[in-house]
């Protein structure tokens, strides 16, 4: 047997063009020896050796399997024993030092954002804002530096599923030529909490229950609502992280945000206040809860395996960067404070303004070493970019860097290739666990006149382009007095959930009322469910209602408000649906047939998706050749293992017969019947009348169609109307 030939390389973007951070083991890569197996041997025990070659060039370090200090190995499949059938031996070294490292290859996961999927990309400044900002990144129309990003859920375990209701990390990490900028924000505009001391508290009350180790990845439980019923601050978030928005659809279909305020500083050193925004190329789109559940079921990596799979194709993600700047005096007219994570700027009153774009066009060669090692620093700010007074930034400011020593064990996690900038680095900074770099000379100290004895003394500070902080005076505060307190209007809990909630469509805001219903649903101390609604009293008296309703309970007394909320109106940008882009590009359609279909209509279908930017997938109760009128065709999907629940649109291509014999297939009845409780278009030829008459779906219903170009138009959106007949929301 020769050496399997590693699968073709994706269609990807090459590495980065900064060679000097590349990981330096890439050119020592094993396997990429030149050298192929011998045939394929067994031993005594049956075991399988793959020798090096009898001819092999025993010159090529590469080709030959090593342990970690390069000596080379003779027997890969068999410890050292006192006999064939004796004990092993301590002096093994080969086998303890392949457990060794393989008992330590698991590193502790992130206490929050734990499961994250990651990219490599590039950012490229299409409106250059030197009025704004002297860094050095914005200061001309087309500069550029690569990035990678991590995309991540915040409750659930590393291994956990990919489409729990929740928040999304949104981490970005520039790596620009004045250092790492890393914009570490998330999917949702504000946040729950307002100070930073609360944290633990949240992220403790939303983890599985520390008595009984579950729910995992769920906010569905009695501690997280008991700790939102106490904490009005969170009733804005808590509408974001109960809408749409905490069900993706893909990672490439959703906002990112930067939530806190930052200051922009120009090179007069004026400061202006900024909000960031993510704008996914490809529109938003959000599942529906009950298909989020499923998905959970049939692909648990479902977002990680979307993401993964667009950049192979080279169908590269896309985001726009965008930005809100304003001033203090501006600030201080809004009826809420600007330094509240809780609170957003709404669109209509300071526009989104474009100034680049994010393209993500290269997957991780190793996930390991990539996404689960790097460490994102919202300390990580150019000059040009800082940080405002939000006591929540604040306290993420030392949070981040503490963490990183928990999880990568050293000082110097700064050294591993994802986390290294791609600029120049030298300080005095010495030593430390796992240390790699290699300093010369004495120069470990500063100030230091070495170099008057003709000796390398060292870098040294720059003050025209070394970071410095914004001179701040006009805030809102008084930085004589030391106190434990908030800005007066960070007491206004409800006015922003309020417009949030009053933005969204009826379809919307009945998602909201009825997942705050199932999440309370699972909460078993009354108080608690209680307590919400009386919470939710103030955000609207019928959000209250129709929750109160839906859990059978009696409507409470209102909380009282710690300030009466304000009627800001209603921003049209905060809805999913009435921003989606129809669309087909980044859209999966499956195709569904059988033995005898037509197979014209299977090649049409796929070539009128792919014309507009889809893909097709081919599904049949068989995934190798299937005999089809006119040929045959392999399906790219079984079944059983492809519910309609992982496409945007389904077709049904089949002879009435085929149709007949799936009405005894389970999987084939819950693909048409979930297809269209989803709310997805379907398309079907005669034949499948059969299939689709089984499943009570009406065919003048609007989003069914035959398999001709409205169903191809169909495919590029979902069909809300059809949901009060298909669930009952709250
Ligand atoms: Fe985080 N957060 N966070 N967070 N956060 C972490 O850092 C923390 C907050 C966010 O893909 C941790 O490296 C505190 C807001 C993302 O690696 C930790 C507070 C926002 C990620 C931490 C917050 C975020 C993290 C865990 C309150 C949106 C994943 C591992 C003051 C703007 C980054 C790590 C990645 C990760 C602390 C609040 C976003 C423990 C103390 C607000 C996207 O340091």
């Amino acid at each position: 047997m020769t050496n399997k030939k590693s699968s073709p390389k994706p269609k990807q973007q090459s590495a980065s063009s900064s060679p000097a951070l590349d990981n330096m083991l890439h050119d020592i890569q094993p396997g990429s020896g030149r050298t192929e197996f011998t045939d394929e041997q067994r031993d005594t025990g049956g075991e399988t050796h793959q020798h090096i070659g009898s001819d092999a060039d025993h010159g090529d370090a590469v080709a030959h399997l090593t342990d970690n200090f390069g000596h080379r190995i003779s027997d890969n499949q068999n410890s050292l024993k006192s006999g064939a059938r004796g004990p092993s031996l301590l002096e093994d070294f080969v086998l303890r030092e392949k457990i060794f490292h393989f008992d330590h290859e698991r590193i502790p996961e992130r206490i929050v954002h734990a499961r994250g999927s990651g990219a490599h990309g590039v950012f490229e400044v299409t409106e250059a804002i030197p009025e704004l900002t002297k860094a050095a990144l914005f200061q001309k129309k087309g500069n550029s530096c690569p990035l990678f990003v991590r995309f991540s859920t915040v409750a659930g375990s590393k291994g956990s599923k990919d489409t729990p209701r929740d928040v999304r990390g949104f981490a970005v990490k520039f790596y620009t030529e004045a250092g790492n900028w890393d914009l570490v924000g998330n999917n949702m505009a504000p946040f729950f909490i307002q100070d930073a001391i609360k944290f633990p508290d949240l992220i403790h009350s939303v983890k599985p229950e520390a008595d009984r180790g579950f729910p995992q990845a769920a906010s569905a439980h009695d501690t997280f609502w008991d700790f939102i019923s106490l904490m009005p601050e969170s009733m804005h978030m808590i509408m974001w992280a109960m809408s749409d928005r905490a069900l993706p659809r893909s990672l490439r279909m959703m906002e990112g945000f930067g939530v806190h305020t930052f200051r922009f500083v120009n090179a007069d050193g004026e400061g202006t206040f900024v909000k960031f925004h993510w704008k996914p190329v490809l529109g938003m789109q959000s599942t529906t809860w009950d298909e989020a559940v499923k998905i959970s079921g049939a692909d648990p990596d479902y977002h990680r395996r979307d993401l993964h799979e667009a950049i192979a194709a080279g169908d590269f993600p896309e985001w726009e960067l965008g930005i809100q700047t304003f001033d203090e005096q501006w600030a201080a007219k809004q009826p809420y404070d600007v330094l509240d994570a809780t609170k957003l700027i709404p669109e209509e009153e300071i526009p989104v303004r474009i100034i680049g774009k994010m393209t993500l066009n290269r997957n991780p060669d190793n996930f390991f070493a990539e996404t689960e090692q790097a460490a994102f620093l919202p300390t990580n700010v150019i000059p040009g970019i800082d940080f405002s007074n939000d006591p929540l930034l604040q306290g993420r400011l030392f949070s981040y860097l503490d963490t990183q020593k928990s999880r990568l064990g050293t000082t110097n996690f700064h050294q591993i290739p994802i986390n290294a900038p791609k600029c120049p680095m030298h300080n005095f900074e010495r030593d430390g666990l796992m240390q790699t770099m290699v300093p010369t000379g004495r120069a470990n100290y500063e100030p230091n006149s070495l170099a008057q004895a003709g000796e390398d003394g060292g870098p040294r500070e720059c003050p025209e382009t070394g970071f410095t902080s914004f001179r701040e005076n006009a805030e809102r505060n008084d930085p004589t007095e030391k106190v434990r307190a908030r800005g007066e209007l960070f007491a206004d809990h409800f006015s922003q959930a309020r417009m949030f909630y009053h933005s969204q469509t009826n379809n919307e805001q009945a998602h909201i009322a009825s997942a705050i219903v199932f999440e309370l649903s699972k909460v078993s101390l009354d108080h608690v469910r209680e307590r919400v609604v009386a919470q939710l009293r103030n955000v609207d008296a019928d959000l209250a209602k129709r929750v109160a309703k839906g859990l059978a309970i009696d409507l409470p007394e209102a909380e009282k408000p710690a300030r009466k909320p304000v009627d800001l109106g209603t921003s049209n940008a905060l809805s999913i649906q009435k921003n989606a882009k129809d669309m087909l590009k980044g859209r999966k359609v499956g195709i569904l047939f059988a033995e005898g279909s037509d197979k014209k209509t299977i090649d049409q279908l796929t070539k009128a998706i792919e014309a507009k930017g889809g893909s097709a997938m081919l599904i049949a109760p068989k995934v190798g050749a299937t005999k089809v009128a006119g040929g045959s065709v392999e399906a790219d999907g079984q079944l059983a293992g492809t519910p309609s629940v992982l496409l945007d649109a389904v077709a049904l291509v089949l002879t009435e017969e085929a149709a007949k014999k799936l009405t005894t297939d389970s999987a084939a009845i819950d693909f048409v019947c979930d297809a269209w409780a989803h709310l997805k278009a379907i398309g079907h030829d005669e034949g499948a009348l059969a299939l689709l008459d089984h499943c009570h779906v009406p065919t003048d219903a609007d989003g069914v169609s035959a398999t001709d170009a409205s169903f191809v138009e169909n495919a590029a959106t979902r069909f809300y109307d059809r949901e009060p007949d298909v669930r009952d929301l709250a």
